[in-house]
């Protein structure tokens, strides 16, 4: 067994001695905000976010999941999150129309979203340069919104 559990740890990954090169990719400051919880701007919610893939692609489909709570972080299931992207030095927006998926819904229409999860589906960084992500909400406890800066 010693020698199973031996072999074992010497398959693991190993740690590289240096670390890697800094990478060329335009991407390179856009991941590291994906994971944080940011508060809106009058501080109602806080939103994290993450792309699939991640980071986002330059001219190609993605999609951003972002995870909605309140101020105390308990998860908001019955707000609507509409999420965009423009670039404001261009005064333009994305070049396609993202949808918002509505969640989980009944009979009535009623929708909510477990876990506080809202997905949508076919944005689209189609320039190179300064972006800005915006998430405007809808929610129990009033309307607020989130801009987060990227550089593609
Ligand atoms: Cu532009």
């Amino acid at each position: 067994m010693s020698v199973l559990l031996a072999l074992l740890a010497c398959a693991g990954p190993e740690a590289p001695a240096t670390p890697p090169a800094p990478s060329a990719s335009t991407h390179a400051e856009v991941a590291p905000l994906a994971t944080a919880p940011l508060p809106t701007s009058k501080g109602l919610y806080r939103i994290s976010w993450l792309t699939e893939p991640a980071p986002p692609p330059l001219s190609a489909l993605f999609e951003i999941e972002a995870t909605l709570t309140d101020a105390a972080g308990a998860p908001v299931t019955d707000a609507k999150v509409r999420i965009d992207a423009r670039m404001p030095q261009h005064g333009h927006g994305m070049a396609t129309k993202p949808e918002d998926d509505p969640g989980v819904c009944d009979a009535s229409g009623a929708c909510s979203h477990p876990d506080g999860r809202y997905r949508t589906r076919g944005m689209k960084f189609h320039m190179p340069g300064e972006w800005t992500l915006r998430f405007d909400v809808e929610g129990p406890g009033g309307t607020d919104h989130l801009e987060v800066p990227l550089r593609l």
